[in-house]
């Protein structure tokens, strides 16, 4: 991992490469997620099971999975496992719980009375990844805001196995934590039948969680007839580190992040040249120890870095125009710092919050901006999982006060139906 010695004007180049960095071509992706879906959409069942014999290997009759199914995963998942999935599921629903918006409603003297009615969306889909990237984590992260936002159908989806069956431990994880239903239903197929719905399987209005290019393809095609979450790009870390810090936590913290992907993003910046180079070393020697050796090497290599920066004024500016997911301070005074950061996904303080303790376990989602979508956009939370309305009430009186307001700007609109419509009442 390389260390560069930076200045303030050389933040708006390293951003704009790290940015480039997944400019993946879509096109062949997009045209055969367009016929699955197109399929789907029209003939259902027969088209779902059509995909699931061709693309997963598997002659399934009921892609739907059944409760002896999900009692079965529940044997060959270990107890402490389940209490620890427990436990993480309590503190994610604390945390949620806090972020629940109520109606509010507001009345005057004159008669008027208006509000907003926060209602929560009825049915959500979930999409689970398959394989090597089915983490428990991530389907209690979907699946809990949407519990407490009050939803009242979640439907998880997720790639069957050459088996036939699903991942046990998504089955108890996704039973654990609320869902309504679980189909075998993998990648794009999965998308469609949750936007679409099929003889046996009602639409959903809002799909959420991750997946990969043709599940992102599928989502971003579906989008408008369904609501989504968000696109999300390969996983980012930026460590900002002092001279209080401990190299090895760093080079730890980054790691774990650069094992996610080929394409995660590792990168500490420091105001201590002898810390850059502990990190450094640190780092090639961590490195070694641990298991996913080919994607470490590439990210690590790729996509990681060493910034040295004069002060933490210039370490604030790198991490405002990267707007990265997670940001970590491990600083001297990690509270002090907190209000210059103005755009990051989640953000960890000091030098005994490592990022991973956020991924499994303190309650705060995990699902969130990537690729610099921090700058307008926020957490998976349970505001993704309600919706509002206006409310408007007028007395009769309250009405003639302002009726003459509305028909004038009814008339400057060319509408005389809208002038009408408050003038009828008034029978003038
Ligand atoms: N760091 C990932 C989430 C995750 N880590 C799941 C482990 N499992 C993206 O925030
Ligand atoms: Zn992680």
């Amino acid at each position: 991992m390389e260390i560069n010695r930076i200045q303030t004007n050389d933040i708006p180049q390293i951003i704009k490469n790290r940015k480039s960095r997944d400019a993946i071509q879509y096109d062949g992706i997009d045209d055969r997620v367009k016929t699955i879906v197109q399929a789907i959409r029209q003939d259902g069942d027969k088209a779902v099971k059509h995909y699931i014999h061709q693309l997963d290997g598997v002659h399934l009759t009921n892609y739907i999975v059944t409760q002896a199914e999900i009692a079965e995963a529940y044997h060959s998942v270990s107890e402490d496992m389940i209490e620890v999935l427990n436990e993480a599921n309590a503190n994610i629903k604390n945390y949620h719980a806090k972020q629940k918006e109520t109606s509010w409603y507001s009345a005057d003297a004159q008669g008027v009375w208006l509000g907003q009615q926060v209602t929560p969306i009825e049915r959500v889909g979930v999409y689970v990844p398959g394989g090597k990237a089915a983490y428990p984590s991530t389907v209690l992260m979907n699946i809990m805001p949407a519990v407490v936002a009050g939803v009242s159908d979640i439907i998880v989806t997720t790639p069957v196995q050459a088996d036939g069956t699903i991942n046990p431990m998504t089955l108890v994880a996704a039973d654990l934590a609320g869902a309504s239903q679980i189909l075998k239903v993998g990648g794009a197929h999965g998308v469609a039948t949750l936007a679409y719905g099929t003889e046996t399987v009602q639409a959903v209005d809002k799909i959420v969680g991750p997946g990969n290019a043709y599940v992102a393809r599928a989502k971003k095609y579906v989008f408008g007839d369904v609501g989504i979450d968000m696109i999300a790009g390969p996983s980012e870390v930026c460590v900002i580190a002092d001279e209080t810090a401990e190299p090895a936590y760093v080079a730890a913290d980054l790691i774990a992040q650069a094992e996610h992907d080929e394409l995660a993003s590792a990168v500490a910046v420091t105001t201590s040249e002898s810390i850059a180079s502990a990190i450094q070393l640190e780092v090639e020697a961590q490195m070694k120890q641990r298991d996913r050796q080919a994607i470490l090497q590439e990210s690590i290599q790729q996509q990681g870095g060493i910034y040295v920066v004069s002060d933490l004024e210039t370490a604030m500016k790198f991490v405002n125009a990267w707007a990265p997911e997670h940001l970590e301070l491990q600083i001297a005074e990690p509270f002090e710092w907190l209000p210059h950061v103005k755009h990051a996904g989640a953000i960890f303080l000091g030098h005994y919050t490592p990022e991973p303790l956020g991924d499994y376990f303190a309650g705060p989602n995990h699902t969130l901006p990537t690729n610099g979508t921090a700058k307008f956009s926020s957490p998976l939370g349970v505001y993704d999982f309600m919706k509002k309305s206006s409310v408007i009430y007028y007395t009769e009186n309250a009405l003639n006060q302002v009726r003459h307001q509305v028909e004038r700007f009814a008339d400057e609109e060319g509408l005389d139906g809208h002038r009408e419509s408050v003038r009828i009442r008034f029978n003038d």
